[in-house]
């Protein structure tokens, strides 16, 4: 009974360890680099795009001088427009990682389509938001 308890404790821990590692890896490619006048915001993924379906990315914030940007709560949504339909919504689940200025995300898209983007925050660097397009394929 304990050993099995065990087991899937290492199991869970170990599907965590290779989530993180999925959106933690170094080789990760920008989808899109926004400049606002107070903040760089660089959203990339591993694939280096969105698809329909699930997607994990990470946003990063920099200052325009560029050193990592504390920006508190980060929030992104998404919009489409289609003839003859109310605007798909999709939101993502944003949270802090553990380096300043760093946030990752999973957002599903179920099509593709030209996304309008916002991003907004609020925290020590500020408050802001900014929109930009991205397409999911
Ligand atoms: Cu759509």
């Amino acid at each position: 009974m304990k050993r099995q308890k065990t087991a899937v404790v290492l199991v869970t821990v170990m599907m965590a360890l290779t989530g993180m590692a999925a959106v933690s890896a170094a080789d990760l490619r920008v989808m899109h680099t926004q400049k606002t006048k107070d903040a760089v915001i660089v959203l990339k993924s591993e694939s280096g795009q969105w698809s329909a379906g699930n997607n994990a990315f990470v946003l990063e914030f920099t200052s325009p001088t560029g050193q990592p940007l504390d920006v508190g709560k980060v929030t992104l949504s998404t919009s489409m427009t289609m003839p003859g339909m109310a605007p798909m919504i999709a939101g993502a689940t944003v949270s802090p990682d553990k380096a300043p200025g760093r946030y990752l995300g999973t957002i599903s898209f179920p099509d593709g389509g030209t996304r309008q983007v916002t991003v907004a925050w609020d925290g020590p660097a500020g408050k802001g938001s900014t929109r930009f397009s991205v397409p999911v394929r």
